[in-house]
């Protein structure tokens, strides 16, 4: 009897606190004038409402640009995506900067350039930057045929730039707590060949990069970490720990594996550590104040370091996976949307 008479005074008061704490929320959520106690952040209670990415949208962007022809500067295909993708951007985002340069190659050609530099809420200070190649190499020295005819780049430049449109495109339509801002390198992939005539320039690959370091869309620009996506578009995408990310930034590179696993992604995203390799990442590491990682496909059995057709004429719209575009971007967003306030 005594225990029972506990037990219904117990559930009198659970009840009592019940409606109470109830009629305390409801009073704060009227904006009742009653000072409120402010409920610390706690991370585990924040819901994440994550866009779904649309593999669909992504890759109409990768084959759009394929369509123009390879990309490859001072050509008419060039001039015309890099118009597209400003339009593009100035669709998605709340600013667009374009920055037109002039950069001398390895084989003494002048080549007109444009970096496209996108940003959502650049008001502020909390920022992430997320960036791809866009141009497309001029040679296919790696094939063994027509070595000196430029490739469609469909996973070599339009893969990272599709998949970053559509990231765009969510981002016009939902607001994660961070601002970020897209850029789109260009004359990355103008790089010397091993079998080159010319004398050896060193660094001649990433020229938009490296010039984006030397001249800041915004004087002083900062971020809090980058990602670089670079070959993202490939059957049963695989994403090792590339060694100049881990150099650099393990700990991001470590978040972004964690994110993946969440995701159910963990498959695609290797637990091993490759060689460090130069892509634009390098020179913003190097150069900046401010840490970015690459993700990048390896393959175990290709005799090169990345994708088997990487610089050959195989690198075609046909090779482009939806599924690896979608593992990509969504775990982009998921990386986005668990971002807390500064
Ligand atoms: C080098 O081969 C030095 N870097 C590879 C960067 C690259 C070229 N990514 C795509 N194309
Ligand atoms: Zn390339």
């Amino acid at each position: 009897m005594v225990r029972s008479g506990q037990n219904h005074k117990r559930k009198f008061l659970r009840t009592f606190f019940v409606i109470f704490s109830f009629i305390g929320v409801v009073g704060c959520d009227s904006s009742s004038n009653k000072p409120s106690t402010p409920t610390p952040p706690s991370t585990t209670m924040v819901p994440i409402n994550t866009p779904k990415f649309n593999a669909d949208s992504a890759f109409a962007f990768v084959k759009q640009q394929v369509d123009f022809g390879p990309r490859i500067p001072n050509t008419k295909a060039h001039v015309d995506c890099g118009n597209w993708m400003v339009e593009k951007l100035k669709e998605f985002a709340d600013t667009v900067i374009v920055q037109s340069f002039q950069v001398r190659a390895f084989d003494g050609k002048v080549l007109n350039s444009r970096n496209i530099v996108g940003s959502f809420h650049p008001d502020l200070g909390n920022r992430i930057l997320l960036c791809a190649h866009w141009d497309t190499r001029p040679f296919a020295d790696q094939d063994t045929q027509r070595k000196n005819e430029p490739i469609d780049g469909a996973n070599d430049g339009a893969s990272g730039v599709g998949v970053l449109l559509e990231v765009a495109r969510q981002l016009s339509i939902a607001n994660p707590n961070v601002g970020i801002d897209i850029i789109l390198f260009d004359v990355e992939d103008y790089g010397q060949p091993d079998e080159s005539d010319f004398p050896t320039m060193e660094d001649s690959y990433c020229l938009g990069s490296q010039y984006w370091t030397k001249n800041l869309h915004r004087p002083n620009y900062m971020a809090r970490y980058g990602i670089l996506l670079d070959m993202v578009g490939s059957a049963n995408i695989q994403f090792n720990k590339e060694g100049t990310s881990m150099q650099y930034a393990s700990d991001i590179v470590d978040k972004v594996w964690k994110v993946a696993e969440a995701t159910g992604f963990g498959a695609h995203f290797i637990n091993q550590q490759r060689n460090g390799i130069i892509d634009d990442h390098y020179y913003i590491n190097k150069t900046l104040g401010f840490k970015v990682i690459d993700l990048i496909h390896f393959e175990e059995s290709a005799p090169s370091k990345f994708w088997k057709h990487w610089h050959t004429h195989e690198d075609t719209i046909d090779k482009i996976d939806k599924n690896s575009l979608y593992v990509t971007g969504q775990t982009l967003l998921e990386v986005l949307f668990r971002e807390v306030p500064l």
